[in-house]
C-alpha cells in the first residue's frame, strides 16, 4: 500500500474547503477546529462517565461476521461506567459504534454546534464511537456514501483511508460494505494480500480535538492507539451515482445479504470471502 500523509490546516475558510477539499473530494485534517464548541476542554472519558456512567451501552468486538449476527447487533453490554474503567485499566477489544447523541444523552448537544462547512450537516445523526488501546473497527465504508467529519477527543487514533477507485485491490466482501477481516490494515500480510501492494490510499493519526475530513464512501480503517472515542457528523452524498449507491445499499443489498445468510447460514460467509479472494487476485 501506498498511504500519503492526509494533508492538515490548522484552521480553514468554508470557501477553501469547499474549493480545495469538498468538490475535488480530498480528505483533510483541521487540527484547531473549534467553533466556540464546550467539547473542546470537556469531553474527555471521565465527563462521559458523569453524563452517562448509568446508561447500558452496546459493545462491539473484532469477532469475524457470522451469518446469525444481525446487522450491527452488539457482541456484549455494559455500564458505561464500568465501560469507561475497563478502557482506562487495559488493552480491550471493546468498541460502542454509531452511538446517537440525541437519543441516548441529549445533554451533551448544548457543548457543540452543527458547523458550517459550507455543505449540509445533518442534524440528527451526531453519532459517538468509543475504544479501547489497540481496538480497531474493520476496514469499511459509510452505508449511505456520506461526507464524515470525525472529531477525536482524548487518546490517539491512527486512520488508513481509501477512495472508492482503489476497491478492485481491497478485497471487498460482495454484499457488504467492509475488506476482507483477515487483513490488518496497521500492518499488512502482502504474501498472503499481494494486490493490497497496488493501492494508493491516505493515512493520520488524529489527536484530541482534531476533525478529519473523509469524502463521500472513503474506506476507512481506524485503531485506537490510546483509549478514546469520536464524534461524526455526516452530509449527504452529493455525487448523485453515490447517492444511487447509497440507495441500492440500504433498500437492496443489505436486505439480500440478510435473506442469504437465513437461507444458506454461515456457507453465505464463507462463499462470499472466498469470492472476495478471488476476484481481488484474479486483477494482479
Ligand atoms: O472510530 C470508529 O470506531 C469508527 C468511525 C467510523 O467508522 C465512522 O465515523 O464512520
Ligand atoms: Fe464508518
Amino acid at each position: 500500500m501506498k498511504l500519503q500523509e492526509i494533508q492538515r490546516v490548522a484552521t480553514i475558510t468554508k470557501e477553501d474547503f469547499l474549493n480545495d477539499f469538498f468538490k475535488p473530494q480530498i480528505p483533510l485534517v483541521i487540527e484547531n477546529f473549534n467553533d466556540g464548541w464546550a467539547a473542546h476542554s470537556k469531553w474527555n472519558l471521565e465527563y462521559m462517565r458523569q453524563m452517562a456512567g448509568d446508561k447500558i451501552v452496546p459493545l462491539y468486538d473484532d469477532r469475524p461476521v457470522h451469518h446469525d449476527d444481525g446487522f450491527n447487533e452488539p457482541h456484549a453490554k455494559m455500564k458505561m461506567s464500568e465501560y469507561i474503567d475497563l478502557l482506562k485499566s487495559k488493552p480491550t477489544k471493546y468498541r460502542i459504534f454509531l452511538w446517537n447523541i440525541l437519543k441516548e444523552v441529549p445533554a451533551l448537544q448544548k457543548d457543540f454546534s452543527i458547523p458550517d462547512f459550507g455543505i449540509r450537516i445533518l442534524k440528527k445523526v451526531p453519532m459517538l464511537f468509543f475504544g479501547g488501546e489497540n481496538s480497531h473497527t474493520f476496514m469499511h465504508h459509510d452505508i449511505d456514501f456520506a461526507n464524515i467529519f470525525h472529531f477525536h477527543f482524548e487518546g490517539e487514533k491512527q486512520c488508513v483511508l481509501f477512495p472508492q477507485s482503489e476497491n478492485k485491490y481491497l478485497y471487498r466482501i460482495p454484499f457488504s460494505i467492509i475488506t476482507h477481516e483477515g487483513i490488518d490494515f496497521s500492518n499488512p500480510n502482502y504474501e498472503k494480500w499481494p494486490a493490497l501492494i497496488k493501492a494508493h490510499g491516505f493515512k493520520t493519526t488524529l489527536k484530541h480535538g482534531e476533525v478529519l475530513y473523509m469524502p463521500e464512501g472513503y474506506w476507512h480503517y481506524m485503531k485506537y492507539l490510546s483509549p478514546g472515542f469520536s464524534m461524526s457528523l455526516r452530509t449527504l452524498a452529493h455525487n448523485p451515482f453515490n447517492f444511487l449507491e447509497a440507495a441500492y445499499n440500504i433498500f437492496l443489498m443489505r436486505h439480500v445479504d440478510v435473506l442469504m445468510r437465513k437461507l444458506k447460514g454461515q456457507k453465505w460467509i464463507e462463499a462470499k470471502n472466498k469470492r472476495a479472494i478471488t476476484r481481488t487476485n484474479r486483477i494482479i
